[in-house]
């Protein structure tokens, strides 16, 4: 057996955000590489994190004696490991639209974020959107009409081939999918496209076998405040 050189650390694939990314990624190009789940809130967590991840956050990277850390980083040092093989398009313009998509989203989009968390496995649709979360669905439709119209034209992801960028943008699309916010046919379509990529499908389904449930990630459960609601 051939045992892959790539770790990476995640947490659980129903609720964890960032994590979905770089692991989507490389499951979409290919690359090769071994998992480890620290759930959290376990005792494997409290037990590990440290181990593993110099931030005490997931998704951490390890080659070898190496780690990196934080989801940007993670992109960016695997088109560096594995050029040649699509982390980002290969065309110049596209490739800086879609660093920059992927640093709003890094940084940007809290309203969003924190209204509609991501939840694989719920169906919330209509929660969450309040009016800072319905600017974040207007922004990210706006930024994925222009990825669409200026670079798409080779497949039905942002850049045409699926890359870094959708994997960025993937747990929005979860988020979309729970929390079903009004979108325009093109945003829909693009979603589907997502959602049908056997990277995501495979997480996807990994995430629905879950049964942990972080309370956290939950604010419109029956037992959360009711401010959340
Ligand atoms: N900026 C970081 C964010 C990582 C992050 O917030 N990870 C969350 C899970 S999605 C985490 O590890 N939370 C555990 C904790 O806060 O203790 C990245 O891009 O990777």
């Amino acid at each position: 057996m051939i045992v892959p050189d790539l770790t990476l650390v995640i947490g659980n694939k129903n609720y964890s955000s960032w994590s979905m990314r770089p692991w989507v990624l490389m499951r979409q190009l290919g690359i090769a590489f071994r998992e480890v789940k620290l759930r959290f809130h376990s005792e494997e967590w409290a037990r590990d994190i440290g181990r593993w991840s110099p931030s005490g956050l997931v998704p951490v990277l390890w080659r070898g004696e190496q780690a990196v850390w934080d989801t940007l980083a993670i992109a960016e040092t695997l088109a560096e490991w594995h050029p040649g093989e699509g982390v980002w398009p290969r065309d110049p313009a596209a490739r800086a639209f879609a660093r920059s998509m992927s640093a709003e989203m890094h940084s940007g989009f809290r309203e969003l974020r924190t209204a509609m968390p991501m939840n694989i496995r719920a169906s919330l649709p209509g929660k969450g959107l309040t009016a800072g979360a319905r600017a974040d669905v207007a922004r990210i439709e706006a930024l994925w009409s222009e990825a669409r119209r200026r670079f798409g034209a080779g497949g039905p992801f942002l850049c045409g081939a699926f890359c870094a960028v959708d994997a960025m943008f993937a747990p929005v699309v979860m988020r979309f999918a729970t929390y079903g916010p009004p979108l325009s046919a093109e945003s829909a379509r693009y979603c589907e496209a997502v959602r049908g990529a056997p990277g995501v499908r495979a997480w996807i389904a990994e995430a629905l076998e879950e049964k942990e449930v972080v309370a956290e990630d939950e604010p419109y459960a029956a037992s959360a405040p009711a401010a959340a609601k």
